[in-house]
């Protein structure tokens, strides 16, 4: 990094202390802009550096409840309106005990330059809080969503700012944020919020986005080197949203997946993962992944506490959540002959595991481009929520192929263009910057 770029990061740095996942998702996207900013001087003269890093909007309030016992619970709702160059602000909501502003505004940062990658008028935001739904029963959670909501509906709104889910936020909860907000308006504004439920303006394929385009993108990646996902080994974190419908997408190619895993230890299935017996435990039971072991017989092991990267395989896809994969993990996963990674969560390798990717020249999509197919598919729904329309499964589900390999041809094609050839966290970097930034020169300094 050049000594401009370095005074500007340890700015951001010291006006945002403590804030380490923020840091970490800020210094990435530096250490990637050093050949734009030498070959656009404009951006420093116009200090859009300054101004992205910087959220327009960020608001904290208090979250008071009622569980069912009869006492008072209270927690944290934040909602960080990052960027609105090229729509209104878009991303989803977290909820997770582990929330606090640092990772709102790390999910935030990331999302600015994801959105601007999918090619949708879509800006960027992040919300949540530090509630865990996790033995929740569905009143307390319907009563948590309606005093969240409470105050963030005069935040929101189809052209100002459009929620959407991430940990802990599904279909559930997105049902009865969006019930408060139509209630407290008096407005059926479907557009407010995305990943609603078919039948109430939710958007085919919408579920299944963000592992489908991960695994889309994958596929993409391993094209350029003559290979695909049939044949692959695969070994997926996480057993939620993006987890799952990865597995099925990769299943769906020909590979094998061998795991899947939670906060409580992983699964190895040397048979494949069922996927249905999977959704079952997870989606509808919420259930937790050793119970997939115990269902599924002798032939699968589950390891508590240990981390799923031990397993062999050929292809890693981290869809769980931020700092998953260390350096440890990532040298364990090379030694076992991968040849790819892409990142289904958001920031699931650390820096030091994604620079030993690089150096070892395997493939590596990072987060903002490999899991931009969630947020894309949002972006659909709402087109479909301002036409009053309703698409097929089989159209939504090529637009979204239409824009995962868009993705990825204009990652490679940065990269190519700025000399670092096959690096897509440089080319995803320096693309989405520049959409954003091009945007903001043209809006002024506001
Ligand atoms: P879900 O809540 O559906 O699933 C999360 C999964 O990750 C669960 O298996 C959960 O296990 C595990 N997990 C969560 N936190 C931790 C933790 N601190 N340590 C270990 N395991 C953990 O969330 P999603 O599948 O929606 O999200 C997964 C990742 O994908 C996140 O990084 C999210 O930001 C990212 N993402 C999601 C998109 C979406 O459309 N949903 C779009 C793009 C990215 P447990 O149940 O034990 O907590
Ligand atoms: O990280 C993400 O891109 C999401 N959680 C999805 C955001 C959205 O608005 O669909």
């Amino acid at each position: 990094m050049d000594a401009q770029l370095l005074e500007i990061r340890d700015e951001v740095f010291r006006r945002n202390p403590g804030e380490t996942e923020f840091h970490q998702a800020v210094n990435e996207v530096f250490e990637s802009l050093v050949p734009l900013s030498a070959r656009h001087p404009e951006y420093a003269d116009a200090a859009i550096l300054q101004r992205i890093c910087e959220p327009e909007r960020q608001i904290i309030f208090r979250v008071p409840w009622v569980d069912d016992a009869g006492k008072v619970q209270i927690n944290r709702g934040f909602r960080v309106e990052f960027n609105s160059a090229l729509g209104p602000y878009k991303g989803g909501l977290r909820f997770h005990p582990s929330v606090y502003l640092g990772i709102v505004k790390f999910l935030g940062f990331e999302q600015i330059f994801k959105n601007a990658l999918t090619g949708m008028p879509i800006g960027g935001g992040k919300g949540g809080a530090d509630f865990d739904p996790r033995g929740k029963s569905d009143a307390e959670v319907m009563r948590f969503c309606q005093s969240f909501m409470t105050e963030l509906y005069r935040h929101i709104g189809e052209y100002t700012d459009v929620p959407a889910g991430d940990i802990g936020v599904g279909g559930r909860e997105i049902g009865y944020l969006f019930g408060q907000y139509k209630r407290i308006t008096n407005r059926y504004e479907s557009g407010v919020l995305t990943g609603k439920g078919i039948g109430w303006g939710g958007s085919l394929v919408r579920p299944e986005a963000t592992g489908y385009g991960a695994v889309l993108f994958a596929e993409e990646m391993l094209k350029t080197r003559g290979q695909s996902f049939d044949g692959q080994r695969v070994a997926v974190s996480g057993s939620g949203n993006v987890a799952i419908n990865a597995i099925a997408k990769a299943q769906a190619l020909g590979a094998s997946v061998v795991t899947a895993s939670d906060s409580g230890g992983y699964v190895v299935d040397e048979a494949g993962i069922d996927v249905e017996l999977l959704r079952q435990i997870k989606e509808v039971e919420r259930g937790r992944i050793s119970e997939y072991a115990e269902r599924r017989g002798a032939s699968v092991s589950y390891v508590a506490d240990g981390s799923v990267w031990d397993v062999d395989a050929t292809v890693a896809l981290p869809c769980a959540t931020q700092n998953e994969l260390n350096d440890k993990n990532a040298a364990k996963l090379l030694a076992s002959g991968l040849v790819a990674v892409a990142e289904g969560a958001n920031m699931p390798c650390t820096a030091e595991a994604t620079a030993m990717f690089q150096e070892a020249g395997i493939l590596f999509g990072p987060g903002k481009a490999a899991n931009a197919g969630g947020v894309a598919t949002s972006a659909l729904e709402m087109q479909q929520n301002a036409s009053r329309d309703a698409w097929s499964f089989e159209h939504t589900e090529e637009r979204l192929t239409d824009i995962m390999v868009n993705i990825h041809e204009s990652c490679a094609a940065t990269a190519e263009e700025y000399g670092m050839p096959g690096n897509y966290v440089a080319g995803a970097n320096i693309d989405g910057f520049k959409r954003v930034a091009d945007a903001m020169l043209a809006l002024g300094v506001i």
